[in-house]
């Protein structure tokens, strides 16, 4: 088991000066910083292996191919898939769910049906079902809050209905924290018929999760927030439900026989995956996902919490700030705002002093209306993030303050 000083060593940028000072980095949740196993394993595999896949006969063709194959393995394995087979790489959580509305929801959501949301989602799980839900002629409806942040369960289960189609639902808020009770919410769901779609951006970064177990229909993650590079995400799909759907994006590798008039579709998972894939970044992922089994995702779990509740704790105490989302059992973010600073001014005077935390509305302005304010600032954490940066984050804090002159 490799200690926190270990840890830190992996990432050479987290030992980088700014603005004079030592790196805080609190900025996780919006993209991961990188351990040099991933980074190696890129220049590896493009030094001695690389070539596109699926294609040439050729010997490096297929050691590509092997090794981008072994990731898909990987990946799924990770998070405890049913199969490989319904592991699709696609650019990130935005396309895997955009995936799912076009060539599910157009196809099987009808005229007059529902898509049952939460006001928490991020954009990238609000706007696809916008879309889709005004090509169909279906309603959206969302799951009611409450004060604290987390789903009203009873009020929820009265919108869920037979006329349901989708459930899409965030699995941990990006700026609230909720961690959602996914699982329950998928059997709650199957049992009036809707289909589950589950954003699981900020969850599979933090915390052991088991696509088995929670048993929704299609799941969607990023890799760059869980030490992968970007250009690369997952979406997982139950097969019988892939195999009833059209293709997403068209062109090589999703074809079987191509006619001029016609085509048909390849196996699973190719039929989505159209063009040449994310070979590298795969691999990269992979690597990532290695040094994640490496530390214990269980290990990540709970640190990031002890952090968490450290900075929930301190940032509720300090005068003038307030802090969203529930008090207990959330995930490694804490989004929070203090009096008489505007969220862009504090995370300038912070970065002053080496703290990079996130500002503004996190795409989640629904979300931003629902706690009545603008923005936010928040600070986001992960598995090399230490008690004393928490320190150095509230230390910043007061000094914004006093520079500012707020109380
Ligand atoms: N949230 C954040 O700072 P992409 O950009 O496709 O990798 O991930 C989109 C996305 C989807 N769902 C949730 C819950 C997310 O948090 C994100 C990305 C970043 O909170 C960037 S806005």
């Amino acid at each position: 088991m490799k200690t926190i000083t270990e840890i830190r060593k992996d990432f050479p940028i987290l030992n980088m000066k700014v603005n004079g000072k030592s790196l805080v980095y609190l900025d996780n949740a919006a993209s991961s910083q990188k351990p040099v196993q991933a980074l190696d394993a890129f220049c590896r595999f493009c030094e001695s292996r690389y070539a596109n896949v699926h294609r040439g006969v050729h010997t490096l063709g297929e050691h590509a191919t092997t090794d981008y194959e072994a990731a898909r393995t990987k990946v799924a394995e990770f998070v405890n898939a049913p199969s490989s087979k319904g592991i699709i790489f696609t650019r990130g959580t935005t396309e895997s769910i955009n995936l799912v509305a076009y060539a599910f929801g157009r196809r099987f959501v009808k005229h007059g049906q529902a898509i049952l949301l939460t006001p928490m989602e991020h954009h990238a799980n609000l706007v696809p079902w916008q879309l889709m839900a005004k090509s169909v002629g279906a309603e959206l409806r969302f799951w009611p809050m409450k004060p604290d942040g987390t789903l009203d369960m009873e009020a929820g289960k009265k919108l869920l209905d037979s006329s349901v189609a989708l459930v899409a639902i965030t699995h941990v808020s990006n700026v609230l924290g909720t961690i959602n009770p996914v699982r329950e919410i998928a059997l709650m769901a199957h049992q009036v018929g809707a289909k589950v779609l589950v954003d699981g951006a900020q969850a599979v970064p933090h915390m052991p999760v088991d696509l088995t177990e929670i048993d929704a229909d299609f799941y969607a993650f990023s890799g760059h927030k869980m030490l992968g590079p970007t250009g690369i995400g997952v979406l997982w799909g139950r097969l019988d439900v892939l195999e009833d759907m059209e293709p997403f994006l068209t062109g090589g590798e999703m074809i079987k026989e191509v006619y001029l008039d016609h085509a048909t579709w390849n196996d699973l998972p190719y039929k989505f995956e159209a063009g040449t894939p994310p070979i590298s970044e795969a691999i990269t992922l992979s690597a990532a996902i290695s040094y994640l089994n490496d530390v214990g995702m269980e290990w990540v779990y709970s640190h990031t919490r002890a952090l968490t509740s450290k900075a929930y704790e301190l940032l509720s105490q300090e005068p003038g700030v307030t802090v969203y989302g529930p008090a207990v059992d959330r995930g490694p973010v804490v989004a929070f705002n203090v009096a008489g600073i505007h969220p862009h001014d504090l995370a300038a005077l912070l970065d002053q002093e080496g703290v990079a935390i996130r500002a503004g509305h996190h795409c989640a302005q629904p979300l931003m209306r629902w706690l009545e304010v603008q923005a936010t600032a928040r600070a986001s954490f992960y598995l090399y993030n230490t008690m004393e940066e928490i320190d150095v984050m509230m230390d910043a804090i007061r000094m914004a303050k006093k520079v500012l002159r707020v109380a």
